[in-house]
């Protein structure tokens, strides 16, 4: 159940280097130790690289929904800790392939637009390995995006 004075959050979670599947499970573990409150995991698909090098492995992608009692910052740097736990570099280009990327996409109704929050997230609606799991798990939020 939702707790009082939650938010409602989409996460993004992809990787496409080591076994990604194994990672995102760990990482979303960890999401809960630090109190996030899961909904729904979509099912995880496999991905063309979009906007990566030529020779870009294909990604696993997937979204989940949870319940957060914080800020997004706070939710942000939670996931950028868990990016460099699981062997992500700090000063990781967008383009370059990577075992997890966790984006935060939306966070209740919130706007956000600082150097390093924007939200809704400014590219999920065109893409398809955000939308296709967000639309198994929460269609409804969809328009938000
Ligand atoms: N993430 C990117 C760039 N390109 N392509 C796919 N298929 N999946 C991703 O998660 C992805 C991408 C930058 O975050
Ligand atoms: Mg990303
Ligand atoms: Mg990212």
């Amino acid at each position: 159940m939702k707790k009082e004075k939650s938010t409602r959050c989409v996460v993004a979670f992809g990787g496409n280097l080591g076994n990604a599947d194994e990672t995102f499970r760990a990482a979303i573990a960890d999401l809960e130790k630090a109190g996030l409150e899961i909904e729904k995991v979509s099912t995880v698909i496999t991905t063309a690289p979009v906007g990566c090098e030529a020779d870009a492995p294909d990604f696993r992608n997937g979204v989940l929904t949870g319940f957060w009692g914080g800020s997004a910052p706070e939710l942000l740097a939670v996931c950028q800790a868990l990016e460099e736990k699981y062997g992500r570099p700090n000063d990781h280009a967008k383009s370059v392939s990577r075992t997890l990327d966790l984006d935060l996409i939306l966070f209740g109704d919130e706007k956000w637009e600082t150097e390093t929050l924007i939200l809704p997230h400014p590219r999920a609606k065109e893409r398809d390995f955000v939308c296709i799991p967000l639309a198994e798990i929460a269609p409804e939020l969809l328009s938000q995006l």
